[in-house]
C-alpha cells in the first residue's frame, strides 16, 4: 500500500496507545470537544443512526485524524462525527471502520477503539451487518451480541497481556437495550477473517461451536475496548441468512439492500438506546 510506509501504526516501534492519544488530541482540536462520553462504530446498515442521536456539532474526514485510514469500501462512510445528545452527553460516531480482511494488521483495526478510549469514552457501542444462523431470524432484524467467538486467530493484545473477557458484552447494557425494545433477541457472534463469505460447512461449524451470527468485524475491537476499560454494547443487523441457512447464493448487493430497508427502524432503536446510556 502506498501509505503504509508512513503510517504511524506500521512502525513496529510505535506505541499504539501513543498514536491513539495523538488521534484523540486531533479530535479534540478539530471538534472543539475535549472529552467524549460514548463512542459508536457504525457498521453496514446502521449509518442513519447518527442523525437521530442528537445535534452534530462537528464532522471530520477520518483521514484528518492520526492513524485513521480511508474507507476500503463504498457504503462505508469515512467520517467521524461529534454529537451532543439532549441529555448533554458527547458521542463520538465512528463511520470509518478498518476491517481485518483489509490486511493492514490488527493495530489499524482497533485504532478507532483505542482512540475512542483516549477521548475519554467509557462506553463503546459496536454495530455491524452480519449473517444469521438462527432459522427464526429474518433479514433486517437487529440482534444484540451476547458473546463472541474470535476465529481470526489474531488478537489486538501485544505481549503477555492477559485480559478477562467475562461479560465482555455488558449484561447491564443489554438489559438496558431490551428495556427500550423487549423484542430484541441476542446471539453469539463469530468473526471470520473474510472477505469471502463462509462456506455452508463453515456455517455448520459456527453453529456447532455455539455461534448464531457470522461476520467479519467486532471481536478484535471488543477485546481492545475491554483492554482500554470501556463497557461494551454490540448490535448486529442480520442482513442475510448465513450460507447454507439461506439456499440461494449471497450477494453484496442483497446485503446492502437489506441494510437500506432496515436502516430507519434500527437507527431509531439505536438512537433510543444511546439516549438511555
Ligand atoms: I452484511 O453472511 C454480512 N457480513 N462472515 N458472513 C460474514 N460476514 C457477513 C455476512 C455473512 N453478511
Amino acid at each position: 500500500m502506498s501509505d503504509s510506509i508512513t503510517h504511524p501504526l506500521d512502525d513496529p516501534g510505535a506505541d499504539p496507545f501513543a498514536v491513539a492519544a495523538d488521534a484523540a488530541a486531533d479530535i479534540a482540536r478539530l471538534t472543539g470537544v475535549d472529552r467524549h462520553d460514548i463512542a459508536l462504530t457504525l457498521g453496514s446498515g446502521w449509518g442513519k443512526a447518527a442523525d437521530l442521536i442528537g445535534e452534530t456539532t462537528a464532522t471530520l474526514a477520518a483521514t484528518d485524524v492520526t492513524g485513521f485510514s480511508a474507507p476500503a469500501l463504498a457504503g462505508h462512510v469515512g467520517s467521524l462525527r461529534s454529537i451532543l445528545t439532549s441529555s448533554g452527553k458527547r458521542v463520538l460516531v465512528i463511520g470509518a471502520r478498518t476491517h481485518y480482511y483489509e490486511g493492514h494488521g490488527v493495530r489499524r483495526v482497533v485504532h478507532s477503539v483505542r482512540t475512542a478510549a483516549a477521548t475519554g469514552a467509557k462506553t463503546m457501542v459496536l454495530t455491524n451487518g452480519a449473517g444469521g444462523i438462527k432459522p427464526t431470524w429474518t433479514p433486517g432484524q437487529p440482534v444484540l451480541i451476547s458473546d463472541h467467538i474470535n476465529l481470526t486467530g489474531d488478537s489486538p493484545l501485544e505481549g503477555a497481556t492477559f485480559i478477562d473477557l467475562t461479560d465482555l458484552y455488558s449484561t447491564r447494557l443489554r438489559d438496558l437495550a431490551r428495556h427500550v425494545d423487549p423484542s430484541l433477541e441476542e446471539g453469539v457472534y463469530c468473526q471470520f477473517r473474510g472477505p469471502q463469505y463462509e462456506t455452508p460447512a463453515e456455517v455448520r461449524m459456527a453453529k456447532t461451536i455455539g455461534g448464531h451470527i457470522v461476520g467479519m468485524s467486532t471481536t478484535l475491537e471488543a477485546i481492545a475496548a475491554r483492554e482500554s476499560g470501556m463497557e461494551i454494547l454490540g448490535f448486529s443487523l442480520i442482513t442475510n441468512m448465513a450460507a447454507g441457512i439461506q439456499t440461494t447464493p449471497l450477494s453484496h448487493r442483497e446485503v446492502l439492500e437489506a441494510g437500506q430497508a432496515a436502516e430507519p427502524v434500527i437507527s431509531a432503536l439505536l438512537a433510543r438506546v444511546i439516549g438511555q446510556l
